[in-house]
């Protein structure tokens, strides 16, 4: 027995000795340092906040022309429009201004016309004039005046041969009676040429004229005859203009 009690002891110290003995190599492992560092991948974070819009880019260059378009088919027409505002008046004025100038130079070339026709048809001259018989009715002013235009005056018969060529004109025409350029308007019973010579050497009234009848009787008219009448001078009536040759 006693044996037995020296053994336990010896047991005791020789596990406390290990005890011992595995913890000082224990601390020993411990202390040592580690060489080798093995870097893992983190987690992905949140996404951050949205930046600020930038600035604008630069304007691109010029791109090639593009290739010409088929033409299209026509549209419809379109919805009639409004009525226009009313238009302005036409000026007529001038245009009837000329048409009345042309309808007086066509009268003006008619009357030469037949002026010219009466020449035709035969003038009668002496000497010193040319007699022309004018077959349109004028009273004794207005035949005159028709003589005056083309630079004459009503016969003025101032000798007997001028008397007798006018006669004999009126008389081939189958005429009775003619104007000629004698008249007492200006003097009563005074009567004198219409270019205002006077009647001085020569004259071929007819019995009993001038007699001034109804007191209405300043003009004179010839007849085939060639005797003279005095007669009223607003009656219409052939007549005969003469012109001296030298203004023809
Ligand atoms: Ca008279
Ligand atoms: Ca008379």
């Amino acid at each position: 027995m006693r044996g037995e009690k020296l053994l336990l002891p010896v047991i005791l110290i020789s596990v406390l000795g290990l005890i011992l003995l595995q913890t000082s190599y224990g601390q020993h492992l411990t202390e040592e340092p580690c060489s080798v560092q093995i870097l893992v991948p983190g987690l992905k974070g949140e996404p951050g906040e949205k930046g600020v819009k930038g600035a604008p880019g630069r304007p691109g260059r010029v791109g090639p022309l593009g290739e010409i378009g088929l033409k299209g088919d026509m549209g419809d027409p379109g919805p009639m429009g409004p009525n226009g505002e009313p238009g302005v008046p036409c000026e007529c004025t001038p245009l009837r201004k000329m048409i009345g100038e042309m309808d007086i130079l066509v009268a003006q070339m008619s009357s030469e016309l037949k002026f010219i026709k009466n020449a035709v048809a035969g003038i009668k001259e002496t000497d010193s004039k040319v007699y022309l018989l004018v077959k349109e009715e004028k009273r004794y002013s207005d035949a005159e005046a028709y003589c005056q235009t083309r630079g004459g005056h009503l016969a003025m018969p101032k000798d007997e041969g001028a008397n007798a060529a006018i006669a004999g004109y009126i008389a081939e025409a189958g005429l009775s009676r003619v104007y000629i350029g004698i008249h007492d308007l200006e003097h009563e019973g005074l009567f004198a040429y219409v270019d205002r010579s006077p009647m001085t050497t020569f004259s071929k009234w007819r019995k009993g004229e001038p007699n001034n009848a109804y007191d209405d009787e300043d003009c004179a008219e010839m007849v085939a005859s060639g005797e003279w009448t005095d007669v009223a001078c607003h009656p219409t009536m052939y007549f005969v203009c003469e012109f001296d040759k030298d203004s023809v």
